[in-house]
């Protein structure tokens, strides 16, 4: 029976990549306050060296600068911008609100998994599985376009040595010009090439932390819009049977008003989630959002350029799946929480219903999803499947003007 149960939770991938990157702030169950030490030590001491790595990026980029090397410049702003989403996504993932938005949607699971209807563990079983899909996806996605970035950047260095060795026999002065290979552009308090198996390890464990920190908040991002489609979901189909659902035992009242009551605070909840949600992951989402518009571009003129083909095309695929994933559960709860509730309110028996109390209370909630419950990105509007179209666009439209001016 535990095995079984375990199919049905949404929530249990996020939880565990969350809890390996050390952002997970709920409660964890410790067999020992040693062990419970332990993970905090681990949690505070990753976020900190992955931190501590804005300080030679700013340097590098401020070096770049007064240099006009143009070349790295667009490189170490890509990774700029791209450290800084990270870093917010971290910081996000465990403030108070988005702690306590997780641990109420895991109750809530709960109490799912606790009820006897098959019907709703039906949904919610279909959501779970599809759940896992997405973030399965999205991680592995993630994870293959790191391990490319890292098996290309021991490439790039298995070449250089065997570049060097065959010119340092033939020139010395030539040999020990060639620049070294770097995955990531640091600046380091010591000489890079001169101390390389360093500066390599801390390049690529930057990389992997990366990887880690960002497949958790995406994770995190997408399993809480699957949640919240999972209850509209449930509630819709509660709304069309609401006749089934009579609560027994009940003495006070009519039944059928009573019974829709208890729905309304249950939608009311839903919309006071994504109202949570939308206010706490504005941001991120806007950040993510314009981020993955640049990523977008300049892959797309590096691939044009045929620089570094497999990463770039990779990353380019990564990006696109990662915009479009997003906007799909976005646009989901927009859909379910409008036309989804308001047909399902309409095919319930509503025309047999005697009692005029209970028309009006179908009447109000069919009024409420005209307001279908969008989730913003900042200035830009509402997420949509349109404006992850609009952002391919976009990419394509800087290619077209970029090639053309060659
Ligand atoms: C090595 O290459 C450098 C730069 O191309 C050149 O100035 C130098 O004369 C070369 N030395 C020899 C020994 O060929
Ligand atoms: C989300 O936030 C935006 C801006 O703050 C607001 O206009 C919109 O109504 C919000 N959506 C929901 C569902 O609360
Ligand atoms: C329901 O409303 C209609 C029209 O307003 C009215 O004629 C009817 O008597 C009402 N029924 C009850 C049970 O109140
Ligand atoms: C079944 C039941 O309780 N019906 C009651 C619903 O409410 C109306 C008026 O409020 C009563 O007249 C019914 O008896």
């Amino acid at each position: 029976m535990g095995r079984n149960k375990e199919k049905y939770e949404l929530f249990i991938s996020c939880k565990l990549l969350m809890i390996i990157a050390g952002v997970w702030s709920n409660k964890i169950k410790f067999s020992s306050d040693y062990k419970r030490k332990a993970y905090k030590m681990y949690s505070i001491g990753g976020q900190l060296y992955y931190i501590s790595c804005v300080i030679p990026f700013v340097i590098k980029l401020y070096q770049t600068i007064t240099m006009k090397d143009i070349e790295t410049l667009t490189a170490t702003l890509k990774s700029v911008t791209f450290i800084t989403t990270i870093i917010a996504k971290m910081s996000l993932c465990q403030t108070e609100k988005i702690t306590k938005l997780i641990s109420s949607a895991m109750e809530e699971e709960k109490a799912i998994l606790c009820r006897e209807d098959t019907h709703i563990k039906d949904i919610y079983s279909v959501h779970a599985k599809y759940c896992s899909a997405v973030v399965k996806v999205l991680v592995s996605a993630l994870y293959i376009s790191g391990i490319t970035c890292i098996a290309e950047a021991f490439y790039e260095t298995h070449q250089y040595f065997q570049d060097f060795n065959y010119l340092y026999a033939i020139n010395k002065t030539l040999a020990e010009s060639l620049k070294k290979p770097h995955p990531v552009q640091f600046w380091f308090p010591f000489d890079k090439d001169k101390h390389y198996v360093w500066a390599m390890t801390y390049e690529c464990v930057h990389i992997i932390q990366s990887l880690i920190f960002n497949g958790a908040a995406q994770a995190l991002i997408n399993t809480a819009m699957i949640f919240l489609q999972a209850e509209l979901k449930i509630l819709q189909h509660c709304l069309t049977h609401y006749d089934k659902y009579y609560l027994k035992n009940l003495n006070i009242g009519n039944i059928s008003v009573q019974t829709l009551k208890i729905f309304i605070i249950k939608h009311q909840k839903i919309i006071k989630w994504v109202e949570d949600f939308n206010h706490s992951f504005q941001y991120i989402l806007l950040l993510e959002y314009s981020v993955t518009s640049i990523m977008l571009a300049t892959a797309l003129i590096e691939l044009y350029q045929g620089d570094n083909l497999p990463f770039n095309s990779l990353f380019f695929m990564l990006c696109s799946m990662q915009l479009f994933i997003l906007a799909w559960n976005a646009n989901e709860i927009l859909i379910e929480s409008s036309s989804g509730l308001m047909n399902s309110l309409y095919d319930s028996h509503w025309y047999v219903e005697e009692e005029n109390k209970t028309k009006v209370l179908i009447h109000i909630m069919m009024m409420r999803s005209l307001k279908p419950l969008a989730i913003s990105i900042g200035p830009f509007g509402i997420m949509t499947m349109n404006a992850a179209l609009s952002r391919m666009k976009l990419a394509y439209s800087v290619l077209s003007v970029m090639s053309n001016t060659k």
